[in-house]
């Protein structure tokens, strides 16, 4: 048996060949871009559908971590509920059977005549996924499963994931838009601290086989536990004027202050997971969210690879709070155990407040400093 790092690369491999499965596949495919056009009639079920691939690599990839390490059963949590409509309009929890042919029937009750598609799930679903990667085997991160929890977002841009774009041209690298910004994110935290100790970023759609015309994708590791720091990747330099990435929906105070900090550039793109990992491959310095919009299924997979580079992910307001009141000591980074008061539902977990993402402590610093002027941040 290999360790938890492993293992979760794993089942991110086989998160994302489900997810370009979905796409790839004629009676999956057309699924997907019906949901667009489709007659209305269709709503109900395409939008289902929609939320299935999610529901479906979820239910995956806690099936396979739960089966390896029983210590982790209880502890696996993710943005879906795994309660889905089906044709009849009652209701079926999806899960893993113990048998192709069993998830072969529950996923009918949920896709209704696509028998083909129904087995292409299910044949991805129980296939055993070999991992070829000496690095990987070769880490030892020195955890203990008992001492962690799992948070997963098994597709994260899933507006982007549906739209699904090839076209959209970079800038300086980063995608503003498009398909490679889907993301399958998987991140162990600590159940006692909260902090975020081993992450996975899949990226299924990294770039089309240049012969087959295939997806191909990689993944990134990374390790941050005790004084342990490992990683697939090594930390990018930082720019010499500082590149943040941000989202389309961030307001014009956040842009204003931190465009003369990059020269008067600011960067944007989809994906709270993707602008995280161009934090994390150097593209960007520094990723600002002034709004508690993203959740800890989003942020606990990158923060462990940032972590694991020298940097981290802060939460803004609480930084911001620090600063005023001239607190000493490195701003509060965000932590995964902890519901938010008085919420419900997806809301519990949100990251409220916002978040700066970074690698270089001089960017956050710069970046904190720039957003100290903001009124009501
Ligand atoms: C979303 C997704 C969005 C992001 C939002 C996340 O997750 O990453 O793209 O917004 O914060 O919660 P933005 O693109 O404006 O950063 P999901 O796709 O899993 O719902
Ligand atoms: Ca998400
Ligand atoms: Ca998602």
């Amino acid at each position: 048996m290999g360790g938890l790092l492993q293992a979760l690369v794993g089942v991110s491999e086989k998160a994302a060949e489900l997810a370009r499965l979905c796409r790839r596949e004629e009676p999956l495919f057309q699924l997907l871009v019906a949901e667009k056009t489709g007659p209305d009639r269709n709503r109900r079920f395409l939008q289902d559908f929609k939320t299935l691939a999610d529901v479906l690599i979820q239910e995956v990839i806690k099936h396979d971590l739960g089966k390896e390490f029983p210590e982790l059963q209880g502890h696996i949590h993710g943005e879906e509920s795994n309660e889905f409509r089906d044709v009849q309009g009652g209701t079926v929890a999806v899960r893993v059977c113990a048998t192709r042919e069993d998830t072969v029937a529950l996923l009918l009750s949920v896709l209704g005549p696509e028998q083909a598609a129904a087995e292409l799930l299910a044949d991805a679903v129980h296939r055993d996924v070999v991992l070829g990667d000496v690095t990987l085997a070769g880490a030892k991160p020195g955890v203990s499963p008992r001492d962690l929890a799992v948070w997963i977002d098994p597709i994260d841009s899933t507006n982007e994931y549906i739209g699904g774009r090839e076209d959209v041209p970079p800038v300086d690298g980063i995608a503003p838009a498009g398909l490679c910004s889907a993301l399958v994110l998987v991140g162990a935290f600590d159940r006692l601290s909260g902090r975020p100790v081993l992450g996975v970023i899949n990226e299924p759609f990294f770039r089309r086989d240049p012969q087959t015309r295939r997806w191909q994708g990689r993944y990134h590791w990374g390790v941050a536990h005790g004084d342990t720091r490992l990683c697939s990747l090594s930390p990018p330099d930082p720019h010499p004027v500082p590149r943040v990435v941000l989202s389309r929906a961030e307001g014009a105070a956040v842009r204003g202050a931190l465009g003369p900090l990059c020269g008067g550039r600011l960067h944007f793109a989809a994906g709270a997971g993707y602008k995280m990992l161009c934090v994390i491959l150097g593209l960007a310095d520094a990723y600002v969210l002034s709004e508690g919009t993203t959740f800890a299924w989003d942020a606990c997979a990158p923060h462990a690879i940032l972590r694991a580079l020298g940097g981290g992910v802060v939460a803004l307001e609480g930084a911001l709070r620090a600063r005023r009141e001239g607190r000493a000591g490195d701003p509060p980074e965000l932590v995964y155990n902890r519901p938010a008061e008085g919420a419900g539902g997806a809301e519990r977990w949100a990251n409220r407040g916002g978040l700066v993402a970074y690698l270089h402590p001089q960017h956050l610093e710069a970046v904190l400093g720039a957003l100290a002027t903001v009124p009501g941040l």
